[in-house]
């Protein structure tokens, strides 16, 4: 037994543990009501991919390490459903890639914020931006568009977990390098990321942890690293989740 009162070898013990977590997450202030309806969501585009990273959603989570690695300002987006899911993994990410971690909200108040980076500190991070709030992403008019002029505002490179589709289109319009992880390959998150990485966060944040390590200790010159996000094509790892999603096959 661990934090739920399900053994681990339970077949659908992953998916008990994650609603556990994004429960608990709504007790204690950090996700949002509608983070239960998003979690739903999720856990149907989960189910139709076998619950499972598949080996294209893999080759994103490697592409994504490389953006990571090789960004001059990399942010990563805290939102109430993965600061609940995996608080510690995303404080892991951060410093192995010497990333930011901003909350940033679709349904933000004070309460929240704070709740978040609250808890974000008690799972080791040393520093949380969100709080200033100081610039605006540029054509958005709801409480998403408010960022930290030296967060997510300059960052080159932004990993976006469970986006809302409008904020998603607004960062590309910016120019920036989005790294959308999201189950639905239809979503238009998804649509408008630069890399997709269709996959669970629970699995995807720190399947990006690992490859960061990977390549750093591969010492992967800048070049190779280049290479990889060069070779990436994105169309084709969308058409491959959506056609494992209607297959229910590799
Ligand atoms: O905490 P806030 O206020 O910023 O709100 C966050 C949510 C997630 C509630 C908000 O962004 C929202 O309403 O999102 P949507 O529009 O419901 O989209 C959520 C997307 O994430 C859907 O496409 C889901 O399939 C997908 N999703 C849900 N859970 C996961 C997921 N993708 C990856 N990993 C998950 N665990």
């Amino acid at each position: 037994m661990s934090e739920i009162e399900v053994p681990e070898s339970h077949p659908r013990y992953q998916s008990l543990l994650t609603r556990h977590r994004i429960e608990d997450g709504v007790k204690k202030g950090i996700t949002s009501t509608q983070g239960l309806i998003a979690q739903g969501r999720g856990e149907a585009f989960d189910y139709l991919l076998g619950e499972r990273t598949i080996p294209s959603a893999d080759r994103a989570e490697r592409v994504a390490a490389a953006h990571l690695l090789l960004a001059e300002q990399p942010v990563l987006s805290v939102n109430g459903n993965v600061a609940a899911l995996v608080p510690e993994e995303l404080v892991e990410l951060a410093e192995v890639t010497d990333a930011d971690l901003e909350v940033n909200l679709f349904n933000r108040t004070e309460e929240r914020i704070h709740a978040i980076v609250d808890h974000l500190h008690e799972h080791g991070a040393s520093e949380v931006k969100g709080t200033a709030a100081d610039e605006r992403i540029p054509g958005l008019d709801h409480e998403r568009a408010k960022v930290d002029s030296d967060g997510i505002y300059a960052a080159d490179v932004v990993l976006v977990p469970l986006e809302d589709g409008d904020r998603a289109e607004a960062l590309a319009a910016m120019g920036k390098t989005e790294l959308v992880i999201d189950l639905n390959p239809l979503s238009r998150s998804q649509q408008a990321s630069t890399v997709p990485i269709i996959d669970n966060a629970i699995r995807a944040i720190p399947a990006i942890t690992t490859h960061a390590r990977v390549l750093q200790r591969a010492s992967s010159t800048l070049e190779e690293m280049r290479t990889i996000i060069d070779e990436f094509d994105r169309e084709a790892i969308l058409a491959d989740a959506e056609r494992v999603i209607r297959n229910g096959s590799d």
